[in-house]
C-alpha cells in the first residue's frame, strides 16, 4: 500500500474533508488513530497560519504535510492565475508565492495548482492560456530557489475551460519555461471524465506523477462508485509509484460515514490488486 493522507483545511471549511476547519485537532487524532501517514492542508492565506503551532501539533501525532492546497484563495476572495485584470493576477501569483513559502516552513510540502488558476472562459483560451504561463513562470522560478515543488492538477471541464487532460497539462507545462520542473497531481474524479484510459494516463506520466487524489466517479470514497480502483493501485505498483495517495472526496452520504470508512476504503482499493501488495 502507497502512504496515504487526507484532505483537512487549517482555516475555512472544504467541502473536501469530512471535518470543519474548527475541528483541524480532532482531525489530526483521526488521521493517526487511522494510521494516516500524512495531511493534505488546505490554506487560503498562508500568512495567516501559525508554523511553529502547526509543526508542533504534526509532530505530535507523527504527520507529515503531504501537499498545501491552493485552491481556497480563489474560492473565498475570487483571485486566480488567469483573471483579466492584472492587479488580480499578481495577487494570486503573490499568493502563490506566500504557499511556497509556507510549504518551505513545515517540511516541504509539495504544493497544488488546482483551481487558483481560474474557471477560463472558452472565449478568451488563448489569452488564458498565456496568462497562466507567465504566473507559472515566476511561481516555478521562486519555487525552485525555495526548493519546493509545484504540481498541477488537471481538472475536468466542468469546473475550468483550462487544463482538463493530463496530455494537454504536460503539453501546456513544455511550453512554459521552467515549466518542466512541475509535476502533476493526478485526481481518479476528473480523470474518470476526462481521460480515455486512467490506468494508460498515469502509466505516460511516469516520474511526472507526484501526487494522487482518490475519489470515485460519483467523488463519493473509493468503492462507493464504479472506478476500478484495484486496476490504479496496480498501475501505481508497476510504476513504482513512492508518493503518497490522498483522500479527496465529498461527504455522501454523511461525513461520519467517511469517517468511520475511508481507512477501510482504502485498504480494500489495495487489497484488490492482482499482483501482489504495494
Ligand atoms: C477541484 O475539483 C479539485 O480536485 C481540487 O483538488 C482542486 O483544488
Ligand atoms: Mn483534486
Amino acid at each position: 500500500m502507497n502512504k496515504i493522507s487526507a484532505t483537512i483545511p487549517l482555516q475555512f471549511d472544504t467541502g473536501f474533508s469530512p471535518f470543519f476547519a474548527a475541528e483541524f485537532d480532532e482531525a489530526l487524532s483521526w488521521l493517526a488513530e487511522n494510521r494516516f501517514d500524512g495531511i493534505e492542508i488546505c490554506v487560503s492565506d498562508p500568512k495567516r497560519v501559525n508554523v511553529e503551532e502547526l509543526n508542533n501539533k504534526l509532530r505530535r501525532h507523527h504527520l507529515v504535510v503531504t501537499a498545501v492546497s491552493t485552491g481556497q484563495a480563489r474560492a473565498l476572495e475570487g483571485i486566480s492565475l488567469t483573471d483579466s485584470i492584472r492587479e488580480v493576477r499578481e495577487s494570486a501569483v503573490q499568493r502563490l508565492r506566500e504557499h511556497v513559502d509556507l510549504a518551505a516552513a513545515i517540511g516541504f510540502p509539495l504544493v497544488t495548482i488546482g483551481l487558483l488558476r481560474g474557471a477560463g472562459n472558452p472565449g478568451t483560451k488563448d489569452r488564458d492560456l498565456t496568462y497562466l504561463a507567465e504566473a507559472l513562470e515566476v511561481c516555478a522560478a521562486y519555487a525552485e530557489c525555495r526548493q519546493v515543488e509545484l504540481m498541477v492538477e488537471p481538472i475536468n471541464r466542468y469546473e475550468t475551460t483550462l487544463l482538463n487532460t493530463v496530455d494537454e497539462t504536460v503539453a501546456f507545462l513544455a511550453s512554459v519555461a521552467g515549466g518542466e520542473q512541475i509535476g502533476i497531481l493526478f485526481d481518479t474524479f476528473h480523470a474518470n471524465i476526462e481521460e480515455a484510459d486512467i490506468c494508460h494516463s498515469l502509466e505516460k506520466l511516469g516520474d511526472r506523477l507526484l501526487h494522487l487524489h482518490f475519489a470515485d466517479s460519483n467523488r463519493w470514497l473509493p468503492g462507493m462508485g464504479h472506478i476500478d480502483f484495484s486496476q490504479i493501485c496496480d498501475t501505481l505498483r508497476k510504476m513504482n509509484y513512492g508518493g503518497y495517495v490522498s483522500l479527496e472526496t465529498i461527504n455522501m452520504p454523511d461525513r461520519m460515514v467517511v469517517r468511520s470508512r475511508s481507512q477501510t476504503s482504502l485498504k480494500q482499493c489495495f487489497a484488490g490488486m492482482k499482483e501482489g501488495g504495494l
